[in-house]
């Protein structure tokens, strides 16, 4: 093989590992809000969320009520970390927590309630329709 042809194979080579590279999960960047009152909410929050696959960061804004949450989204979904923060009971853009799951926080997180929530949620806040858009990650269509 002379070193025109090596180069060559070289050039290929790297070509086909850097392609390779570039079909890879993709991380993604979103900020929503999500309700909350203290520093124990922010714990809840970001633990409801990180627990989920593919999620690499998540910060909760107690001033802002804000999430700022990075995640590869090829293994979850803003509809999945959406679910997940609604079942730790906690209202957010896309879903609201379960009544019994608002009720279940202590005293200190009751933060107040959108009165329009159950219009604006997708699912009516029933923890059976969370597990079911969690386990198939989509959104029914039980507006
Ligand atoms: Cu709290």
């Amino acid at each position: 093989m002379n070193l025109k042809m090596k180069t060559k194979l070289i050039s290929t080579i790297v070509i086909s590992l850097l392609a390779g590279l570039s079909v890879q999960a993709v991380t993604k960047l979103e900020k929503i809000k999500v309700k909350g009152q203290c520093d124990m909410c922010e714990n809840r929050i970001e633990t409801a969320v990180k627990s989920l696959d593919g999620v690499a960061s998540a910060k909760w804004d107690k001033s802002d009520k804000s999430l700022t949450v990075s995640y590869d989204d090829k293994k979850t979904t803003m509809q999945k970390i959406q679910t997940s923060i609604a079942m730790a009971g906690h209202d957010t853009e896309m879903f609201s927590a379960s009544e019994s799951g608002y009720n279940k926080l202590p005293g200190c997180c009751q933060y107040k309630r959108d009165e329009n929530r159950k219009k604006n949620n997708h699912h009516g806040a029933t923890e059976s329709v969370y597990k079911k858009v969690e386990k198939s990650g989509a959104c029914c269509d039980n507006k």
